[in-house]
C-alpha cells in the first residue's frame, strides 16, 4: 500500500514537472531519472474556501525541497461557480496577465495554454468537499515565488499568497 501511493507521487510529480517544462501535452512517461524526489516530501495542507481565501499564505520551503501540496475547499457552493487551485508561478511572472488569460481557460481547468511556461506546479480544481494535491520540487533558487488560485475572479479577491525558499 505505501509502496503504491509512493508511485502515485511520484507519477504525479513527472506528470507535473513534464507540463511545466514542455510546451507539448503528450502523456508519455517522463523518464523516472527526472522527477524522482530522493527524500519523501514534505506535505503542507491547505485550505479554499466561499469567501475565495486560503487559510495559509505564506509558505516556506528550502530550495529543492520536495512538497506536497494538498489543497482542501472546505466551502459549499456549486464547482462551476467556485472552485479552487493552487497554481505557483515562476519568479517574475505578471500574475495578473497570468490570471487574465486564465480567466477563459476553462477548459484546461483555467491554466491558461499560452502561459503555461510560468507554472512551476498547479493542481486540479477541487469542487466543494474536494481534495486536489501536487508533489513538486520547490526551485533551487531562493526567492519569493507567488501561488494563487486562477478560477476567475479569486486572484483579484485576494486569493494568492507566497512560497518563500530560502
Ligand atoms: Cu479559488
Amino acid at each position: 500500500m505505501r509502496m503504491f501511493s509512493l508511485a502515485c507521487a511520484l507519477a504525479v510529480a513527472s506528470i507535473s514537472a513534464g507540463a511545466a517544462q514542455t510546451s507539448t501535452t503528450t502523456t508519455k512517461k517522463a523518464p523516472a531519472a527526472k522527477a524522482a524526489p530522493s527524500a519523501a516530501a514534505r506535505t503542507i495542507q491547505l485550505t479554499g474556501d466561499d469567501k475565495m481565501k486560503y487559510d495559509v499564505t505564506e509558505l516556506t520551503a528550502k530550495p529543492g525541497e520536495t512538497l506536497k501540496i494538498v489543497l482542501k475547499n472546505v466551502g459549499t457552493m456549486p464547482k462551476m461557480a467556485m472552485a479552487h487551485n493552487f497554481v505557483l508561478l515562476k519568479a517574475g511572472t505578471d500574475q495578473v496577465e497570468f490570471t487574465k488569460a486564465a480567466f477563459n481557460a476553462r477548459d484546461t481547468d483555467f491554466i491558461p495554454a499560452a502561459m503555461k511556461d510560468a507554472v512551476i506546479a498547479h493542481t486540479g480544481l477541487a469542487g466543494p468537499g474536494e481534495t486536489v494535491e501536487i508533489t513538486f520540487k520547490v526551485p533551487a533558487k531562493a526567492g519569493t515565488y507567488a501561488f494563487l488560485c486562477s478560477f476567475p475572479g479569486h486572484f483579484a479577491l485576494g486569493m494568492k499568497g507566497s512560497l518563500v525558499v530560502k
